[in-house]
């Protein structure tokens, strides 16, 4: 019997579609789910000449693939994929390659590559974006672990990716949890931006009473321009979407209260940890936290006074174009803020993050792709050195050009009470990054008034305390 080129454990709707992609360009998978019937159930509903077989464990798994064997997980992250590399590590041999496709933490990742190096097992975690339909049809693939380990699976993985200009979104990231990471940061991106589409949506909502139509053409207009993406793409059509039933648009009835899985979150406490500002992909954490407290929203809406700002009576067609600037804007802070917190976890994790190639392979397959992606791969292919994506001279003249579109975006939804927690929080950091002096001082001051933290002086070095409830005595140079 001829040997599988691949085996897939975890038959969820991920490991279905990458098993059929992986197909669809020629490869054999074996395939094992925990519970035998859902792996009976899909391959027998297999049109007839595909290369699947069923194994009914992972023994069978393991016997039926072609050595150095591949083997990808594709189930629920945490302690399940834990236990499914207990049961697989002692089947496997060295040289082997365990792919872990799940959105695993990258710490976990870490953690595996390093436990089954010990076997001289290959891993490889690898973070996969695009749902249900870009592993159908090509997602964009983060991989970390062992180079070697990699270059055992790239024949079917880039494959298996999306292809953007002859290039697959696939390409080795770095070691250990480097791919998991890269993905997390990916998400936490991806959270950013749909809570910025949200607040554009609110706004135009909100103040000119824009109905779901309208919203659909004005989308499906900054789509063919530079804000286009997926996510605007997909916007434009929610606004389309009618409920069956009623024939209002579907998005008008759906509960106000969003999830997470956990991602943005993640993003949130590594970046805490690298000391790094992700203050738009906090935001956009935090707004899903506050839509979620539907219960308590609701009583203060009744209770809370509301601006006394009357209803908005400016430039209607203004607005609109102004959010298009300050949406992009707001976009490439976003970015920013991504790229600098994978490049201060690179540097401490060593991973050596290639930011041009990471932005190659964001450009298809996954939830962020965009036209902006393609900018930044040129921004940092021509200078690998660049010190934050707003220095980039494309980034310049564009926030240079909207601007004032994008402070008077701020301005009126603040004076109307519409929060824009992911466009103010973006703003503040552009103005914040653009000041050579912040008012830190007045902070310093208060530190070495309470607690006596110490201060540094603009006029001569050293460090200082001062006594500040005492007028005789002086400033004390400490060191
Ligand atoms: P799910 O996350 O819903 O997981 C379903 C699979 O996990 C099934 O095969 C299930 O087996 C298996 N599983 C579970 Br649950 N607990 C297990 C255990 N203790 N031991 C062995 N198998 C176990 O599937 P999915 O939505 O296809 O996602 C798979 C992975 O891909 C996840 O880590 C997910 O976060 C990630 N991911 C998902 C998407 C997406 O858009 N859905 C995108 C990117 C990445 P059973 O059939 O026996 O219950």
């Amino acid at each position: 019997m001829n040997k599988c080129n691949i085996g897939l454990i975890g038959l969820g709707v991920m490991g279905r579609s990458l098993v059929l992609n992986m197909d669809s360009k020629g490869f054999s998978a074996a395939v094992y789910n925990r519970t035998w019937e859902i792996t009976e159930k899909f391959t027998a509903g297999l049109a007839p000449g595909k290369n699947v077989k069923p194994a009914r464990s992972l023994e069978e798994l393991v016997s039926i693939l072609e050595r150095p064997r591949r083997i990808m997980i594709m189930i629920k992250a945490g302690k399940a994929t834990d236990a499914v590399i207990g049961d697989l590590a002692p089947l496997l041999h060295a040289g082997d390659v365990v792919i872990d496709g799940g959105n695993s933490l990258f710490t976990d990742s870490q953690r595996r590559f390093h436990e089954l190096a010990k076997q001289n097992i290959h891993f490889i975690g690898i973070g996969v974006s695009g749902g249900e339909e870009g592993a159908l049809k090509g997602p964009s693939l983060m991989p970390g672990g062992t180079e070697e380990g990699w270059k055992i699976i790239a024949p079917i993985f880039t494959r298996v990716a999306a292809q953007v200009g002859g290039e697959p979104c696939a390409r080795y990231l770095g070691p250990d949890g480097a791919g998991h990471y890269v993905k997390m940061v990916h998400n936490g991106i991806e959270y950013a931006e749909m809570q910025l589409i949200c607040e554009a949506y609110d706004v135009l909502a909100q103040l000119l009473g824009l109905d779901a139509d309208r919203l659909a053409e004005i989308f499906a207009k900054w789509n063919e321009g530079d804000l286009e993406s997926y996510l605007i793409e997909i916007t434009a059509q929610i606004f389309r979407k009618r409920d069956p039933e009623s024939g209002q648009p579907l998005v008008d009835l759906i509960l106000d209260r969003a999830k997470q899985k956990g991602t943005g979150m993640w993003t949130l406490e590594s970046a805490n940890r690298q000391a790094t500002v992700v203050s738009t992909i906090n935001a956009a954490v935090d707004s899903r936290i506050l839509s979620s407290q539907k219960a308590a929203r609701t009583t203060a809406s009744k209770l809370l006074p509301k601006p006394e700002s009357a209803a908005f009576a400016g430039d209607r067609a203004g607005l609109v174009a102004a959010m298009h600037d300050a949406l992009y804007a707001a976009k490439l802070v976003t970015h920013a803020q991504g790229v600098d917190l994978l490049r201060s976890a690179s540097t401490d994790h060593g991973w050596n993050l290639d930011i041009a190639g990471i932005a190659t392979i964001w450009r298809g397959g996954c939830i962020i792709r965009s036209r902006l992606l393609e900018r930044i791969r040129e921004a940092f292919e021509s200078d690998p050195k660049l010190d934050n994506l707003l220095l980039a001279p494309f980034s310049r003249a564009a926030i240079e050009a909207g601007q004032a579109n994008w402070r008077n975006v701020v301005a009126t939804a603040i004076t109307h009470g519409v929060a824009i927690p992911a466009l103010s929080a973006s703003l503040a950091y552009f103005d914040s990054l653009r000041r050579e002096r912040l008012p830190a001082n007045l902070l310093q001051a208060q530190r070495d008034f309470f607690g006596a933290h110490k201060y540094e002086r603009v006029d001569r070095d050293g460090e200082f305390h001062t006594d500040w409830q005492d007028e005789t005595r002086s400033t004390t140079l400490l060191k």
